[in-house]
């Protein structure tokens, strides 16, 4: 019987490991981006709510603890994750429209080289309807990016975007205690969107 569910453990981490090593396939007409798990509910717009709720799993994922507070080691494992789900080309540094395409998704299109260089930080949803639109998206990625660049060469390396996660780790840690409680991310996370109400 215990020789069995040896057997039988082994047999449950092979298939884990095979589903691992799948998910590392670079495919960019496979890949899960954060659009495609954001829009719950399939219907191509994600609304505010879907993005909190996102967030609050992404929470739940990268509390490996599961003790409602999130490290530096837990928030920069996972920030490393996104980096290289991101960097669908694999080629160590993150292009405009590699974000683009991973947080707004395919329809998403880059704008034109001129108005790329924004400094105005906007809100996920800035005309505050409740919905994340493609342009709202677009604009506050593209603010974004003009940050996490540091040297603005147009590409965010991954020395770059793990410095810029640092200073980020710092914002969202309110009290300063060195830990990101639930209640922090929340709140950063819908300052993002623009529906902070503090
Ligand atoms: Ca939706
Ligand atoms: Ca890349
Ligand atoms: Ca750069
Ligand atoms: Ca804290």
């Amino acid at each position: 019987m215990k020789k069995g569910l040896v057997i039988l453990g082994a047999g449950l981490i092979l298939l884990l490991i095979s589903g691992a090593a799948m998910a590392q396939v670079k495919n960019p007409a496979m890949i899960r981006t954060a659009y495609s798990a954001m829009d719950a509910n399939g219907d191509g717009v994600v609304t505010v709510t879907e993005h909190a709720a996102f967030w609050q799993g992404r929470f739940r994922e990268i509390d490996a603890e599961n003790d409602g507070k999130l490290t530096a080691a837990e928030f920069n494992a996972a920030e490393k994750r996104f980096f290289g789900d991101m960097d669908t080309d694999d080629d160590g540094a993150l292009l405009a429209k590699e974000y683009i395409a991973f947080w707004c998704g395919p329809k998403a299109l880059e704008p034109a080289k001129s108005k790329a260089k924004t400094k105005t930080k906007k809100k996920l949803d800035a005309n505050k309807n409740g919905k994340i639109g493609d342009d709202e998206c677009v604009a506050f990625w593209v603010a974004e990016i003009y940050d996490v660049d540091a040297n603005q060469d147009g590409k965010v390396t991954s020395e770059e975007y793990m410095a810029a996660m640092a200073a980020a780790f710092k914002e969202i840690d309110k009290d300063r205690n060195g830990l990101i409680s639930i209640e922090e991310h929340a709140y950063f996370i819908s300052k993002k969107a623009g529906a902070a109400k503090k």
